[in-house]
């Protein structure tokens, strides 16, 4: 009988979850940034391996919110803990000793859910326990450990995907976040945050593909930004999304970027919902 099941990837913002998902599943699916907080919404990856199917949830870091957007983020995260199999609780190496996991999640109280202490980034430094596991989204060191690991874990049952897929998740979404990580790499240190893309239309079938975007800002200043000189920021923000977004369609793509201020989107809760944030519904352990 095959084995399949859902696998969260949970930690504290800049961890290295992303990283980890897209090199378990070799595709760069989620987002990856230097800077914290640059996951906002779950992001699913599949890594089929003969007979088993892994299923992992990238979630947005752990945090104590602060603003609405915050506040539905740990949300989203809380569900999805809910939801899986076992977690897999990521702390970078260069931290020292994970610290408990479920106070970091904002539940009342823990779950039944198992949960693994996974060490990252061991190529800066090595793991503090040498008992825990430990890997490498860089050099790929201890990702077949991790793998093993967790494969026992995973109930006997069919595949819910194709083996050959790497994602679940529509391609609409995938532009949208590309953006963002363009945005995250692009603009300094505040303007990422205020930041949100949102799919305005989409023609999968036509030659290349057309997608258009709102790129959303807080304020009119951040347009400017987002813009820049003579158009130029904003082409290069296009031009890193289209080339993540054809490395994984294998086709060419024309995004179409435009810039918008809505403002306070971030704090506005009917924005928020508007945008794809589900509002958090409580978790009952
Ligand atoms: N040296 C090294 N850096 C890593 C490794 N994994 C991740 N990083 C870096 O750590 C930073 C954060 O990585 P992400 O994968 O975006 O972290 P995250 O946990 O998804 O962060 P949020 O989504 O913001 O919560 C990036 O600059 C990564 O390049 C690793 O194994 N080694
Ligand atoms: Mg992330």
């Amino acid at each position: 009988m095959p084995r399949c099941g859902h696998i969260a990837l949970a930690g504290r913002p800049n961890a290295g979850k992303s990283s980890l998902l897209n090199a378990l599943v070799g595709a760069h699916l989620a987002i990856v940034s230097p800077k914290p907080q640059s996951t906002r919404m779950p992001v699913i990856g599949l890594l089929t391996r003969g007979e088993t199917q892994f299923v992992l949830h990238d979630l947005p870091g752990l945090l104590d919110p602060t603003y609405a957007l915050q506040e539905r983020m740990r949300g989203m995260a809380q569900e999805e803990l809910a939801r899986v199999r076992a977690i897999l609780h990521l702390h970078p190496a260069t931290e020292g000793p994970a610290p408990p996991f479920w106070p970091l999640t904002g539940l009342p109280s823990p779950l039944e859910t198992p949960v693994l202490t996974v060490y990252t980034k061991i190529d800066l430094t090595p793991a503090p326990d040498p008992a825990a596991l430990a890997v490498s989204a860089t050099t790929g060191q201890g990702l077949e450990a991790l793998v093993a690991a967790l494969e026992p874990r995973l109930p006997e049952q069919p595949f819910e995907f194709d083996a050959e897929d790497v994602g679940t998740q529509p391609l609409r979404f995938f532009a949208a976040e590309y953006l963002r990580e363009a945005a995250f790499e692009l603009l300094g240190d505040e303007v990422p945050y205020a930041l949100t893309a949102e799919v305005e239309e989409f023609r999968e079938h036509a030659k290349p593909v057309y997608i258009r975007v709102s790129l959303l800002v807080e304020r009119d200043s951040q347009k400017g930004i987002v813009i820049g000189a003579g158009g130029r920021t904003l082409k290069a923000i296009g031009q890193h999304a289209r080339a993540r977004l054809e490395d994984l369609l294998g086709e060419q793509v024309f995004l179409d970027c435009w810039v918008k201020v809505s403002r306070d989107w971030r704090r506005k809760a009917h924005l928020l919902t508007a945008l794809g944030f589900p509002e958090p519904r409580g978790i009952r352990p």
